[in-house]
């Protein structure tokens, strides 16, 4: 190896690191997750979490888009009976509600792939291209200002154009370009807390639980198939982001996929093995570097 070329690597490592490199290869870690099928009528959309003590949780990470401080640690649960698919998300957070004003109250939405590659950027293929769309996403967004603890929201599979509740089926291209579905709210959902008091400030966490027909209704749903596999991103905004309530991005958000397979453990690439073997290559290539240049200046 010319000395000359082992310096351009040399300089191309010192400007890269192993995690850009990693991370560049296949973005951010997935998280597996099986999903379980179950009889009809073993889960109640009620809003109470007691009938999912036997379905295993996926914990997930949520942190900013906007860099906003902190992040929530999720629960999520998901169930199936071969023709209603079932989301339980539990949320720990204060409680901080205000009727009629959806900024004041959390809001959660849940992003789904129809026939774009992922569902992280709302149909965009990543955060500097938000505007570039590469397919849509199905769209599960609730506003839970617009309705009330442990009361049914979403419209059961009519068409209403905002869902009752605050709970609504949607599809995007772009976060730019994101539209309520014209032919059916699939969505149907309770969401509760914690709280026994009902008193802004309690400690606690949310719970969201909502279901819908596993098969698409119209062009701008997405499937999910027993034996199939879906990639999901969750959003959630914090009614206490500003004196004013949430901004519209200042959402958080699982920044890799939870991959649920549907009856089955789906596997994600290991984005920390694929890093480890980008450094060890590194540090060959240094050590090689290293020899080169130490024989060229004993020959010199
Ligand atoms: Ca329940
Ligand atoms: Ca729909
Ligand atoms: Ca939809």
């Amino acid at each position: 190896m010319q000395l000359k070329t082992v310096s351009i690597i040399l300089l191309g490592l010192m400007l890269v690191s192993p995690y850009s490199v990693g991370a560049q290869i296949i973005g951010h870690q997935a998280t597996a997750y099986k999903a379980t099928k179950i009889t009809s009528g073993d889960i109640k959309i009620d809003g109470d979490s007691s009938d999912w003590s036997d379905i295993p949780a996926a914990d997930l990470e949520l942190e900013s888009y906007k860099k906003l401080p902190g992040e929530y640690k999720i629960d999520v649960k998901i169930a199936y009976d071969g023709t209603t698919v079932y989301f339980l998300v539990e949320i720990p957070d204060e409680y901080f509600f205000t009727a009629g004003n959806p900024e004041m109250s959390p809001a959660l939405a849940m992003a789904t792939p129809i026939n774009a590659s992922e569902g992280a950027h709302m149909g965009a293929p990543s955060e500097d291209n938000l505007d570039k769309s590469e397919g849509f996403v199905d769209i599960m967004h609730w506003e839970t200002g617009l309705g009330e603890h442990g009361v049914v929201a979403g419209d059961n599979g009519t068409a209403t154009g905002k869902g009752i509740g605050g709970l609504d089926d949607e599809f995007a291209s772009t976060p730019f370009d994101r539209h309520d579905d014209v032919g059916e709210n699939g969505w149907t959902g309770v969401w509760d807390h914690t709280t026994t008091t009902y008193t802004n400030g309690d400690a606690g966490k949310y719970i969201f639980e909502y279901s819908r027909s596993m098969n698409a209704a119209e062009d701008t749903d997405a499937s999910y198939k027993d034996g199939g596999e879906s990639e999901i991103f969750f959003a959630y905004w914090n009614p206490q982001e500003t004196g004013d309530g949430w901004t519209a991005n200042g959402h958080y958000t699982n920044e890799g996929a939870l991959v649920v397979g549907f009856g089955f453990e789906p596997s994600v690439p290991n984005l920390w093995l694929i890093q480890g073997s980008v450094l060890a290559v590194i540090v060959i290539l240094i050590g090689v570097g290293g020899y080169v240049f130490w024989k060229k200046k004993k020959a010199a």
